[in-house]
């Protein structure tokens, strides 16, 4: 399958992260993309493109369009305020406080549009982001136009991000903008499997009252882990969307014998909604040996994945999501690739 990269993602590079109590450099490094791309090209999964750009309108369709207007302007506005260093929020509109009063200042705008303090500014963030939303959107239009598969390798990652919210290393939901351009092609029903250990909870929040994509994700309880405050099984949707969100949340420590057991009922679920194109939310933080992860996933286990997500039969999107254990993100991710090319 084709791969769409671009290395403008170098430039997203020396951000940080609010964790353990101290701001640190972050998790979320450019090391994984350029590990990945040399793996995809040593392995010959196939041709490696650059993405064609794309402007924001359909994105605009799973983003509220203030907040996208406002992502492109953060660095600067920061730096307006006096600030030098990498851009984070410290307040937020939490508990007691208003939604609606949007602040005029960077600072503020920042916490306005966030759920934490991971999803970090610097100088090249804002071409970064655009280039892996236009890399998912240039890898839809290969699957749109009748390919089997294709991998957007998108870094940032975007399946934190939901409709006016930034977080958890993520800006635009990179896979809902794929998921909506489907849609805009002529798909009737789209299914979003989200296999990244930590929940997809923007993406779940973007889709929660839509019947034309169905939302399954795999990952670690909240109640113990990141993004801590959505992800339950209780969750099915609402309204229109009712029965169409499905929520697989598993324990810390959880193997493959386990987690297997959940990607197949979620396959199941896929399945009987019968989608006409899947978008896999490739995460491979779920590995034994991912830094700032809690399951026990091995190499092995990754192009199992790949067979079980091509027995869905689908014309099928990779976008990339997250996987901290760099030197060995490339092989695991890699590894689902050609899983689901063999089989
Ligand atoms: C908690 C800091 C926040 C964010 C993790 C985001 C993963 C994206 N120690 N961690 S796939
Ligand atoms: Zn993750």
């Amino acid at each position: 399958m084709k791969t769409v990269y671009s290395d403008k993602h170098l430039g997203h590079s020396g951000h940080n992260e609010l964790n353990g109590g101290r701001i640190l450099p972050s998790f979320e490094l450019p090391s994984r993309a350029e590990y990945i791309v040399a793996r995809v090209r040593d392995r010959g999964l196939g041709e490696v493109l650059p993405p064609v750009e794309h402007d924001l309108t359909i994105a605009s369709k799973v983003h509220d369009p203030a907040f996208l207007a406002f992502l492109p302007t953060a660095w600067e506005r920061w730096l307006a305020e006096g600030n030098s260093g990498p851009a984070l929020p410290s307040s937020w509109p939490a508990k007691g406080l208003r939604r609606d009063l949007v602040p005029t200042s960077a600072t503020g705008l920042l916490g306005h549009y966030s759920i934490d303090a991971s999803a970090s500014f610097v100088e090249g963030t804002w071409a970064a982001v655009k280039a892996a939303h236009d890399c998912a959107l240039t890898a839809a239009g290969l699957v749109a136009g009748g390919e089997r598969a294709a991998f957007a390798l998108c870094r940032p990652p975007g399946h934190h991000a939901g409709a006016d919210f930034m977080g958890g290393y993520c800006f635009i939901n990179n896979a809902a903008v794929a998921a909506q351009s489907f849609l805009d092609g002529g798909a009737k029903r789209v299914a979003i499997l989200d296999v990244d250990y930590h929940h997809g909870n923007g993406t779940q929040q973007i889709f929660y009252e839509r019947s034309d994509v169905m939302v399954v994700n795999l990952h670690a309880d909240p109640r113990e882990e990141y993004p801590y405050f959505l992800g339950a099984a209780e969750e099915t949707g609402a309204g229109a969307g009712l029965g169409f969100n499905h929520n697989y949340p598993m324990p810390l420590g959880t193997a493959w014998a386990g987690w297997s057991a959940s990607l197949e009922d979620g396959c199941r679920k896929i399945t009987a909604y019968d989608p006409d194109v899947v978008v896999v939310s490739l995460g491979v933080d779920t590995f034994e040996k991912d830094p700032i992860s809690g399951f026990k996933l091995k190499t092995e286990d990754y192009p199992k994945i790949g067979q079980r997500i091509a027995a869905l039969g689908k014309p099928t999107l990779f976008v990339m999501e997250g996987g901290y254990a760099v030197e060995e993100i490339a092989i695991n991710t890699v590894g689902v690739l050609e899983g689901f090319e063999e089989a």
